[in-house]
């Protein structure tokens, strides 16, 4: 069954690889499963056609036979389900596995997407040099209970799992940030995570749609 996934006709980040169909592209290269990508404009994504799928008006959505599915949580769970690849086989490994995946969503991505805001959408404020150190704050205090948890282990929880498939794809929002850098152990979980064969077709694929290049190979 051909599975179609959207992804940004134009990502505002020119194909740094931010946008989040780049992490269930990736889920799908884990797993070996071939996909279609519908290019959406912003004003598409806010009509009708694209609101039945997506009731929020956002990429990514994923659509395979009858099923339609948005939120990448939902997204690269229901891949990691039905494709091996992603999950271990044991009963509370998978939780685990899982358990990750809605940290990274729930309790990680929370406090990033908040520091990319003050410093892209409010860096004109006047509060905003007060506020900022502390929006930055909570992302470090965080990253700081993260790079504990992991200490120098390669993955989250044993072998790589959808858990890091997420985690990674959410402390990538902070490259630029510096803040990785403060936490070693995070910094080369992330290139670890980068530096996988799935994680690269994913992201030149992404890349390809954002400078008009076509996929090597
Ligand atoms: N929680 C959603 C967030 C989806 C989301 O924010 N998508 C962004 C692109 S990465 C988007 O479509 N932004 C355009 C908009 O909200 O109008 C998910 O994980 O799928």
């Amino acid at each position: 069954m051909t599975i179609t996934i959207t992804a940004f006709e134009k990502s505002p980040d020119g194909g740094k690889g931010l946008a989040r169909d780049t992490r269930v592209r990736w889920a799908l290269e884990e797993v070996g499963q071939p996909y279609e990508v519908r290019l959406v404009s912003f004003r598409a994504m806010k009509e009708a056609a694209h609101l039945a799928l997506h009731p929020f008006g956002q990429i990514p959505t994923y659509e395979e036979g009858d099923l339609a599915l948005f939120e990448t949580g939902s997204i690269v769970l229901h891949i990691a389900e039905r494709y091996a690849g992603l999950l271990p086989d044991d009963a509370n490994a998978r939780a685990r596995a899982i358990t990750w995946m809605f940290a990274a969503l729930s309790t990680m991505e929370p406090p990033i997407l908040e520091l990319g805001s003050a410093k892209l959408l409010e860096g004109d404020k006047a509060w905003n040099k007060e506020r900022l150190p502390l929006v930055e704050d909570r992302v470090r205090s965080r990253l700081k209970q993260l790079s504990a948890s992991l200490r120098d282990a390669d993955w989250l929880d044993g072998a790589f799992s959808a858990g890091d498939l997420m985690m990674v794809s959410v402390l990538l929002r902070l490259k630029s940030s510096g803040l990785l850098e403060e936490f070693p152990n995070l910094a080369a979980y992330v290139a670890r995570g980068e530096a996988r064969p799935a994680y690269k077709r994913a992201f030149d694929a992404q890349l390809a749609v954002n400078t008009g290049k076509p996929r090597a190979g």
